[in-house]
């Protein structure tokens, strides 16, 4: 059987990850079009450096919740049954990874990863970045950026997650509010395809309606009741 499952930022919540929606999220207290497009970091990269310099030691702070552990447990199971699961997830955070999941897809990049606006090359990063801090591959300062996908660039992955989709048994959406495209709109491509859909949300998100089955209720409930 294959099963894909796209998360968002509401599985970390439990590890004390802020979502962005959410009374007090981080969309809520912070400008998104001044903290994460690329013309936000083009006009005041400072700002934005700082901004992520604190979600990466929040990341840092953060462990996994049996929410992480459950769909790790879920990937394990379905690969020695000759299955897949193929774990999308909009979170930039390694939470996924530290629970033991091996093959994780990060369609909005990776908080704990750092890229070179002038030479292209990415490493992982768990310092802060500044203005002045120099690439480890070409030595340019002034260039490197947290290597996520800011608003109005294009999500990574996008033609692995289609196939994986289309070829897909089950499609469960786990801890988003739907707002987010080309995400938002992967169950409308499931449900098209004839895909059963299922959402686990702490409420119903945005796009509740086009799901065939939900439950809502905490993450760290809701998600090892529906693997195990
Ligand atoms: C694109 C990474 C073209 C960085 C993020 C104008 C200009 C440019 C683009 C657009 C535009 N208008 C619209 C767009 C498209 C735009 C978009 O969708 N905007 C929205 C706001 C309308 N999208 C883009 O720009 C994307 N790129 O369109 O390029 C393209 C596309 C396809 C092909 C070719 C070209 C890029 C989007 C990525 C932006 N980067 N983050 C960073 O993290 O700082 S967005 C950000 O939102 C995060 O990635 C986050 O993951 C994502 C989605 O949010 P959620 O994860 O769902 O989090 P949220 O807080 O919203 O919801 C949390 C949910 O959890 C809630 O439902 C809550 O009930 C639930 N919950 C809470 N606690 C719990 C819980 N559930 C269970 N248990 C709990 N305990």
């Amino acid at each position: 059987m294959n099963v894909f499952v796209l998360t968002g930022a509401g599985i970390s919540a439990e590890s004390g990850l802020g979502t962005f929606r959410d009374p007090g999220g981080l969309w809520r207290r912070f400008d998104p079009m001044r903290l994460a497009t690329p013309e936000a970091f083009a006009e005041a990269p400072e700002e934005v450096h700082a901004f992520y310099n604190l979600r990466r030691q929040g990341v840092r702070a953060a462990v996994p919740n049996a929410a992480h552990a459950a769909l790790a447990r879920l990937e394990a199971g379905l690969t020695a049954r000759g299955g897949r699961l193929f774990l999308c997830t909009q979170n930039v955070d390694d939470l996924h990874e530290r629970a033991g999941a091996r093959a994780v897809i990060h369609m909005h990049g990776e908080l704990m990863r750092a890229r070179c606006t002038a030479c292209g090359a990415g490493r992982p990063w768990a310092d802060d970045l500044a203005v002045d801090t120099a690439c480890p591959a070409c030595g340019r300062r002034g260039g490197m950026r947290p290597d996520v996908v800011w608003f109005g660039e294009v999500p990574l992955h996008l033609d692995a997650i289609a196939e994986a989709l289309d070829d897909s048994d089950l499609f469960v959406a786990i801890g988003t509010s739907g707002a987010v495209y080309p995400a938002a709109g992967f169950v409308a491509r499931a449900r098209a395809a004839g895909i059963p859909t299922h959402e686990i949300n702490l409420a119903p998100s945005d796009t509740a309606g086009l799901f065939m089955k939900a439950t809502y209720g905490p993450a760290t409930q809701a998600v090892p009741d529906f693997v195990d």
